[in-house]
């Protein structure tokens, strides 16, 4: 009996080695298979393993001191691991770097990384002689059908550097080819500046910039090419927009970098001759320089590609994979997470900074309405990526001096074809920058004199004519009608809010 064990025991041991041999070769192989990664990778996570408290980062392509990487601190953090914070320093809310999707992708690390060797895509062309991925190019039309946020069945679509590359491109497409009467180029105001500076600064004689859009809303000056450019929702006021001009002289360009849930409703899919978009507003990749355009005419969209081959010749091919593999995360789950955690952070910060400015009568904000959003089935209050912060006092005509009063800094209504008691202060950038632009607004805001008696919405003692008036009034219609909208979401976003 004991032998016939110990024999069992023999053929047991022999074949468990046996099985074991066999899977650690197999192991072995693969991992000889993949060693070619694992440097780079081994170097990756060295680099994103260095703290900087939470209010830095530290980069691959960083600078090395004392042969090692350096943290790149937020601004107003100092320090080498960024954990200082510099108290007199400003709140520049100037610029519309969307940084606050990074905590996004900081979660999302494992699923996004892509892999480049040093070979891949050398050529100048795809093989079938195009500059565009046609998988990126699929990935693109599948975000527009998922999110229902633009009609792309049968339209041409193109890549460019950045939504700053495509509006030239567009802008040249358009416009009359004859110097005797140039093509004028509008666009409401207060418009997203580039428009003028771009169209200046190209020094065309095929199109002139030539301001507001509602200097030639009416027939007698309507004559002539134009060019008018929508941006809806528009930057800086959020308000979704349409064109103004009407007529077979006229072509307008969709600027839509900011048709994306989390910073309006979506009412319906935009459908629109052309329409451009950018990656950096949709998932925070300002730096990846993509954009791409939607075009219904065939004529328009050769002459884009034209301008684009002279110009860069096409989008980087590593920038597409990274854009591919970016859009496949963005969509997982229907894009359910990522849309969700842009609208939630978005809606909290411009709910933070209304209930600040629904104390104050020195300063005011837009109002945006609540509107049914396809994406979200359900009507949703505003989430703009800018305020746009207008002093009421009559004295304070440069608003953007009283804000820097308080170290604070926006950028000036001028530059938007307004007045510069108008400001416009961004939103979108990472925590630290937005939890100070507040702090310092609530300063700013408590400052104001005790003597003006602010009641916070005292409903019955507000004159309704009066249009400042009328836009505290609506705020606070607005939140107690979907008061419990709000505050169910808000209860709901506590629970369901993943972990940032
Ligand atoms: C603004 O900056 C100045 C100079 O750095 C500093 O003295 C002042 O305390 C700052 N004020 C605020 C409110 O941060
Ligand atoms: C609102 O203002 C009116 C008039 O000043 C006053 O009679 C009333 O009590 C106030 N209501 C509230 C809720 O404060
Ligand atoms: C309400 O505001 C309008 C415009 O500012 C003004 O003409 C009117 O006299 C005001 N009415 C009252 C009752 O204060
Ligand atoms: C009109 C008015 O009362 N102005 C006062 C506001 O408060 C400052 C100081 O906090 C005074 O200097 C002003 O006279």
């Amino acid at each position: 009996m004991a032998k016939i064990t110990s024999f069992k025991y023999t053929i047991f041991l022999s074949c468990s080695s046996i099985l074991n041999l066999f899977f650690v070769s197999l192991y072995l192989h693969s991992r000889m298979e993949q060693s070619w990664t694992k440097n780079a990778a081994a170097e990756a996570e060295a680099v994103a393993g260095i703290s900087c408290s939470g209010h830095g980062r530290a980069f691959l392509d960083g600078s090395i001191v004392d042969g090692k990487h350096v943290c790149e601190c937020d601004a107003c953090y100092g320090g080498s691991d960024c954990s200082e914070f510099l108290p007199g320093c400003v709140a520049d809310a100037d610029s519309g770097d969307p940084m606050f999707l990074e905590p996004f992708w900081l979660k999302h690390a494992a699923s996004s990384v892509i892999v480049l060797p040093g070979w891949h895509r050398m050529s100048y062309e795809f093989n079938d002689g195009s500059l565009i991925s046609k998988e990126l190019e699929t990935q693109i039309r599948k975000l527009h059908a998922v999110i229902g946020n633009a009609v792309t069945d049968g339209r041409f679509i193109i890549f460019g550097a950045g939504a700053t590359q495509l509006l030239h491109a567009a802008v040249h497409a358009l416009s009359t080819n004859d110097p005797s009467s140039p093509s004028r180029v509008v666009a409401s105001t207060p418009y997203y500046p580039v428009y003028r500076e771009q169209t200046e600064f190209f020094n065309s004689e095929d199109y002139k910039f030539k301001g507001d859009t509602s200097l030639y809303n009416n027939e007698r000056d309507s004559q002539g090419n134009f060019i008018e450019l929508v941006t809806s929702p528009n930057n800086p006021d959020g308000q979704l927009k349409k064109a103004v001009l009407q007529g077979p002289s006229v072509r307008t360009i969709h600027d839509l970098a900011y048709y994306w849930p989390h910073y309006t409703p979506i009412p319906a899919p935009a459908d629109e001759d052309l329409m451009i978009f950018t990656l950096s507003k949709l998932t925070g990749h300002g730096g990846s320089r993509f954009g791409w355009a939607i075009i219904k005419d065939e004529t328009v969209y050769q002459r884009m590609l034209i301008y684009i081959s002279l110009s860069t010749y096409g989008v980087p091919r590593e920038t597409q994979l990274r854009v591919l593999k970016l859009l496949k995360v963005a969509l997982e789950r229907e894009g359910k997470e990522m849309f969700d955690f842009g609208y939630k952070t978005m809606r909290n910060r411009w709910r933070k900074l209304s209930e600040t400015m629904s104390m104050s009568k020195r300063f005011s904000i837009q109002e945006l309405e609540p509107k049914r959003c396809s994406f979200h089935k359900k009507v949703r209050g505003p989430s703009p990526a800018f305020a746009w912060l207008k002093c009421e006092r009559e004295e304070d005509n440069d608003c953007n001096v009283v804000l820097n009063s308080v170290n604070v800094t926006g950028r000036d209504g001028s530059l938007f074809g307004a007045e510069s008691r108008f400001v416009r202060l961004s939103l979108v950038k990472c925590e630290d920058d937005f939890d100070l632009l507040l702090k310092r607004m609530q300063m700013l805001v408590s400052e104001e004199n005790d003597s003006t008696k602010i009641m916070p919405q005292n409903k019955t003692t507000v004159n309704l004519s009066s249009p400042r008036s009328n836009a505290i009034y609506n705020w606070d219609h607005v939140t107690s009608k979907y008061h419990l909208e709000e505050l169910t979401t808000h209860i709901q976003d506590q629970a369901t809010m993943p972990a940032y």
